[in-house]
């Protein structure tokens, strides 16, 4: 305050005597000093709040003052200046969102084939099937017999009559002939088991009218041999099968009581296909 008194007071000093110019006078309007700091006092002053912006100078008094010259026209405002330079690059922003998946790439190639792996474990049974259709019947593929000798045998080359019955259901053995008559093609199986007694014996099975397998058993004096002979036989429908001794008639020792039995048996192993 006590600057701005000293300031103000310059001021009225210079400007009265430029208006004056005499020493008297400028006694006189002195006075009016103390009503001019009043209102200065009294009135709000923006000033005041420099003083606490800046620190409190004395201002020097404009040149000329001393000459008792007056100040010149203000002068015209200067040009703006030259642009300043690009300031520094910012900091870098902030990491932004993640985008978008982008869309599925084409389908590749087919990679090569794994090792085999381990075998599995066993599984469970499965569910039992259905039953199955009834198949052809047996019955008209039977064809068996077993027979045995009752009587001694007397009459040479003549099939032998064996009419004791063991098994003969189908019929298929000739109890008036002798002879087997096939009527299932397909694979038998023929047997015959005899005892030999007071003579020698010649057998023979015959197939169709011909000897296919031979028995000859020599007999001694109170010694009753048995004999035998067995063959597999492929015959077709119609075909006969029997025993017959062959030879001069003087080997016929077949023999049975009831105590020694000559059989002979046949039945069907494997019938045809076709
Ligand atoms: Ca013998
Ligand atoms: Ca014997």
């Amino acid at each position: 305050m006590t600057t701005r008194l000293l300031w103000l007071d310059h001021l009225l000093t210079f400007m009265l005597t430029a208006v004056y110019g005499s020493d008297s006078t400028l006694e006189g309007l002195r006075m009016l000093l103390p009503l001019a700091v009043l209102l200065l006092l009294v009135l709000p002053s923006h000033a005041q709040d420099t003083t606490t912006e800046k620190p409190a100078v004395l201002l020097p008094l404009p040149k000329g003052v001393c000459n008792g010259l007056m100040a010149g026209i203000p002068g015209y405002p200067g040009h703006n200046g030259i642009p300043g330079r690009d300031g520094r690059d910012g900091a870098p922003g902030a990491k932004g969102e993640k985008g978008d998946a982008g869309l599925a790439g084409p389908k590749g190639d087919t990679g090569e084939t794994g090792v085999t792996g381990v075998e599995g474990p066993r599984g469970f049974p499965g569910v039992q099937g259905r039953k199955g259709e009834p198949g052809e019947s047996a019955y008209v593929y039977r064809s068996a017999f077993s027979v045995g000798l009752e009587t001694q045998v007397t009459v040479p080359n003549v099939p032998i009559r064996f009419t004791k019955i063991f098994y003969n259901q189908q019929n298929h053995y000739d109890t008036t002939t002798g002879k087997f008559h096939c009527n299932i093609p397909g694979l038998y199986y023929f047997s015959y088991h005899i005892t030999v007694y007071l003579k020698d014996v010649k057998l023979s099975l015959y197939k169709k009218d011909k000897a296919v397998l031979f028995t000859f058993d020599q007999y001694q004096d109170k010694d009753l041999d048995q004999a035998s002979g067995s063959v597999l036989l492929h015959l077709g429908t119609g075909d006969q099968v029997w025993l017959q001794v062959y030879g001069d008639g003087e080997h016929n020792g077949l023999y049975a009581d009831n105590v020694n039995d000559s059989t002979f048996t046949g039945f069907l192993l494997y019938h045809d296909i076709n």
